[in-house]
């Protein structure tokens, strides 16, 4: 049976662990999993054959980590390891009518702008996987275990495009309710859904416990079938090995209670084994499966910022060359900070979407969006709008767009509607309809209604849901078309209340060639919000405009208590989304000519808001009347010191971290440029050497603490991944260094951990070692004997301060 039938009926159950199972199976430290597919093909059959006859009715294949990345150092390829795999599990599914699972887990290095591994690259190492995986003969494809949800995109892109097997993806969050990366449960549900994925869930991660009020989060808001795949509890260290916490009968009874509040594929993850499944599948089986809501989420994101369309929500107008000299010099130029600015102080005035328009005759229109688009999400937290009348342009930038964005715009022409809805479709945006068709715009309120209505039909014929279609009713300038402006007014009310989809309205149109324009535009606000518009387009920047707004949602019962009005009007700030840097924003200067007092405080909002480009600039300015220890301790340290606060605070995550450390790595480039022209020494706060230890090719985690302690000032002595213990102590005594990081991924390889600090002690090295890596924690550490333990970069700084300061 097809498995989308199945889902709709009955409830599936997977497999357990590999690795767990592969261990006790005598599994080497180092020892790669998945040429055991080759080299000890009955083992691997066995372990898939205890889970068949412990009642999976799906069974995962042995190639969590079989990528190109991964896989570079070993004699086998790709293609010939995912064939064994797929092969061991269909021989051990022979004459059952279990299925097997291509698996397919993170690629192990950060994608741009986090890292340096570009988006198509990721799309092509996922392919290559998927295609070998179709040619084997898997029938389902289960992309797992991943934190980053633009990866996550690559590679359900690379499922999709490559195959027409269904497709299952989880992530795994912690207890905040985010992955490592940031990335949210609901930016994660409506980006997923809107790739078409067939079920969404949580793998790894924690325990059943923890997973509990994440998963009833999922189950809330996912209109497609729940996948849940937890850990046997929190990992423990007890005589030098890794046991988790919770028994197969407690992991069972959790299990049976998210089916019941309607997950609907259930099996295990990192130290479940095919005794956990078998109770599993003794107790869920008796779950009489729930089905579930099918209404989905109206909103947009960015990984870490949804925003849902409850309520009214501001697009901001300003990214757009229309009626712009300095915007048209801009694009002109290439100057992406200078549109990068427009973004921040929309931003900075309330805005909670942007329209991002970037066409011109004289560019290359596409090239353009996709720089502003990455460039933009790599500063800024809000989703996007891309506005373009081609299909190309609207193609590519949703292509490359990390979340789910709105198409600006689609009317009522068939060739309109025929061309740009599949893409809408394919990349799961949402899409704007404008009233108009091939004979214009209709004056008439009910025409525009009719057209608004085949628009919305044409959607779901395309398989657009009701939820991701905005209607704009298109406003009309009063000068030229007076008695016009109320016909918009009332056919926006029409769709609202009978077409039921949401609104939106280019508000600025209205009072083209009048004085005063907004006051036209803010009173002409206040009528449509009382309509039903739910997405005014409009300049955020202008104070008449967002006081309409602000106003109105006390007036329509939005604002509760009227919080966020009195908290403004109190000349307090209003409670923004915590994900938007508040700082105010950087005035439109020119940044080649800067005066030195304006920088001094200007860096450091640069690197808070991190703009890369602006950092050096200002850097050099600054170098020319100041020390450059100077520029280090009052700007550099102390900038990072807020970002690192607000890190902390969970106000930003990971990749604003990351971006705001860059910037900082800009500065001081230009630091020690000079000095190394005058011949002075390195600034360095002090050497630090890191090394993923034996046995562990992770060095992801790694890699992130070095760039960010870097970016304070310290001199890192990487030694790279896999590194033995003897490595270890021979750098420490060459480098003479007072500090070591240590990191390891894997429960293996926390052994190796262990040993490496006992080689140090042994070698009576003076100095302190600190660790860090997903499987560790307070305990483990001190059970290893390591000084500290890092719970992530920010916690690496504060060690290397404490010791080297
Ligand atoms: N519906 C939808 N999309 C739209 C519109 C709409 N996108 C474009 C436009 N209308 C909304 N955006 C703008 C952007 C700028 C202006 C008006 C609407 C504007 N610009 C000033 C001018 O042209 O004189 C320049 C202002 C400045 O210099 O800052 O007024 O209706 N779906």
């Amino acid at each position: 049976m097809e498995i989308k039938k199945i889902l709709e009926e009955k409830i599936l159950f997977f497999d357990g662990a590999m690795g767990t199972m592969l261990q006790r199976a005598g599994l080497k430290r180092g020892e790669i999993p998945e040429i055991l597919n080759i080299e000890d093909k009955d083992k691997i059959i066995n372990i898939h054959k205890k889970y068949i006859e412990a009642g999976a009715n799906i069974i995962t294949t042995n190639t969590f980590g079989a990528n190109e990345l991964k896989l570079e150092d070993i004699k086998y390829s790709v293609e010939e390891i995912i064939d064994a795999a797929v092969k061991n599990a269909k021989k051990a599914s022979e004459n059952r009518d279990t299925l097997v699972a291509l698996d397919i887990g993170p690629i192990g290095e950060l994608l741009e702008p986090m890292g340096t591994l570009k988006f198509e690259k990721a799309y092509n190492v996922f392919k290559r996987q998927v295609i070998q995986g179709v040619k084997s003969g898997a029938d389902v494809i289960l992309i797992e275990t991943m934190a980053d949800l633009y990866e996550v995109k690559a590679a359900v892109l690379a499922a999709k495009e490559n195959s027409k097997l269904p497709v299952f993806c989880t992530m795994t969050f912690e207890k905040d309710r985010r992955t490592f990366t940031g990335c949210s449960i609901l930016s994660m549900i409506m980006t997923l859904e809107g790739l078409g994925v067939d079920a969404l869930g949580v793998n790894c991660s924690l325990g059943p416990v923890e997973l509990e009020p994440i998963v009833s989060e999922i189950l809330e808001f996912s209109s497609i079938p729940v996948m849940v795949q937890p850990n046997a509890g929190l990992p423990k260290m007890v005589n030098g090995e890794t046991v988790y916490e919770i028994s197969k009968e407690e992991f069972s009874s959790i299990e049976k209670r998210m089916a019941e509040k309607g997950a609907r594929i259930l099996g295990g993850c990192c130290g479940t084994d095919d005794t956990f499944i078998k109770k599993v599948v003794e107790e869920v089986s008796k779950v009489k499966p729930i089905s579930k809501n099918s209404s989905k989420i109206c909103g947009v994101c960015t990984p870490t910022n949804p925003v849902i369309i409850d309520g009214v929500k501001v697009i901001g107008e300003r990214i757009n060359p229309t009626g712009k000299k300095l915007f048209k010099e801009a694009l002109k130029n290439n100057d992406i900070d200078y549109i990068v600015k427009q973004a921040l102080s929309q931003i900075d005035a309330g805005a909670d979407i942007l329209d991002v328009n970037v066409g011109l005759p004289e560019i290359n229109e596409a090239e353009m969006m996709i720089k502003v688009v990455k460039e933009l999400q790599s500063v800024i937290d809000i989703p996007l709008q891309i506005d373009s009348n081609d299909k190309n342009v609207i193609e590519k930038a949703l292509r490359i767009y990390n979340g789910k964005a709105i198409v600006n715009s689609v009317n009522g022409e068939e060739k309109v509607l025929n061309s740009i809805l599949p893409i809408v479709k394919k990349y799961g945006a949402s899409v704007i309809g404008l009233t108009l068709d091939e004979k214009g715009i209709p004056l008439k309120a009910e025409d525009r209604f009719k057209v608004a209505k085949k628009i919305v039909n044409k959607c779901l014929e395309y398989g657009i849901s009701k939820e991701d279609i905005i209607i704009d009713c298109l406003t009309l300038t009063v000068s030229a078309q007076q008695k016009e402006v109320v016909e918009t007014l009332k056919a926006l009310n029409m769709v609202k209340n009978r077409l039921k989809v949401k609104t939106v309205l280019g508000v600025s149109n209205v009072s083209f060639g009048l004085p005063n324009r907004e006051l036209l535009n803010s009173t002409f606000l206040a009528m449509a919000l009382r309509d039903g518009l739910d997405l005014p387009i409009v300049n955020p920047n202008k104070s008449e405009i967002m006081n309409t707004i602000y106003s109105f949602k006390v007036l329509n019962n939005e604002d509760v208590g009227g919080e966020d009005y009195i908290k403004l009007y109190s000349n307090l700030k209003p409670k923004k989304d915590s994900a938007i840097r508040n700082v105010k924003a950087i005035d439109n200067k020119d940044s080649n000519k800067v005066s030195n007092e304006e920088t001094s405080e200007d860096l450091i909002k640069i690197i808070i808001k991190g703009i890369k480009d602006k950092s050096a600039i200002i850097t050099k300015e600054l170098l020319k009347n100041n020390s450059e220890l100077k520029i280090v301790n009052e700007y550099l340290i102390p900038a990072l010191d807020i970002v690192g606060k607000k890190y902390e605070k969970g106000d930003i995550f990971l990749p604003q971290l990351i971006q705001s450390a860059e910037t900082v790595k800009k500065a001081f480039e230009v630091i020690k440029e000079k000095l190394i022209l005058e011949n002075k020494d390195q600034i360095s706060r002090g050497k630090i050497i890191l090394a993923t230890v034996k046995g562990d090719i992770h060095d992801i985690g790694k890699n992130i603490v070095k760039t960010v302690l870097e970016n304070y000032g310290f001199t890192i002595i990487d030694l790279g991944k896999d590194v033995p213990k003897e490595e270890v102590v021979k750098a420490a005594k060459e480098h003479n260094v007072k500090l070591i990081g240590l990191s390891a991924l894997m429960t293996t390889t926390v052994k190796s951990m262990e040993e490496t600090i006992e080689a140090l002690n042994e070698n009576n090295i003076d100095c302190k070692v600190f660790v860090g890596g997903a499987v560790l924690n307070e305990d483990y550490a001190e059970m290893i004997k390591a000084d500290y333990y890092a719970k992530d970069a920010k916690e690496a700084v504060e060690i290397a301060e404490k010791i080297l300061c």
